[in-house]
C-alpha cells in the first residue's frame, strides 16, 4: 500500500497492467478505476514509435484526449469492463503483437488490450 502523505491527493498514475504472469489471470475494470489510475494522452501519434507501437486499423491522433490504459497478457487471460458502453475502434501493433483499441462512448476512456486477451465489453450495437 502507498504510504499516507498529506501532499498526495491522487494515486500514482498507472499506464499499463501485465496479466502475462503465470497461468490465466483476470482483470475487471470500471470507469472510476480508469478515471483514478490512468493518465491522458501518453500514447499518441508522437509517442507511438518510442513506445513500440504502430497504427493498425486504428490511427492514433496527435492528441488522444482520453484516459488510456494498456493491458498486456496472453492466451487465457481475461479483462472485463464493468460499466460503460464501448466501441472496438480497431487495432494497433505493439511489441507484443496486435492490440485491440476500445474507446468508451462517453469519450473519456481508452483501453489498449493485447489481442491475445479474451475481452468482455458492453459494446454499442452496430447502427
Ligand atoms: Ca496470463
Amino acid at each position: 500500500m502507498a504510504p499516507a502523505s498529506p501532499s498526495a491527493s491522487r494515486l500514482t498514475s498507472i499506464e499499463a497492467f501485465d496479466l502475462t504472469g503465470s497461468g490465466n489471470n483476470s482483470l475487471s475494470l470500471g470507469l472510476a478505476d480508469l478515471r483514478d489510475l490512468s493518465p491522458f494522452n501518453w500514447l499518441n501519434s508522437s509517442t507511438a514509435t518510442g513506445l513500440g507501437f504502430t497504427n493498425g486499423t486504428y490511427t492514433l491522433s496527435a492528441t488522444e484526449q482520453r484516459h488510456q490504459l494498456l493491458i498486456n497478457g496472453n492466451t487465457g487471460d481475461t479483462i472485463t469492463a464493468l460499466d460503460g458502453l464501448w466501441t472496438n475502434a480497431g487495432t494497433l501493433t505493439g511489441s507484443g503483437g496486435a492490440y485491440n483499441v476500445f474507446n468508451s462512448t462517453d469519450g473519456f476512456y481508452q483501453l489498449i488490450a493485447d489481442a491475445d486477451i479474451n475481452s468482455t465489453f458492453t459494446l454499442t450495437p452496430p447502427t
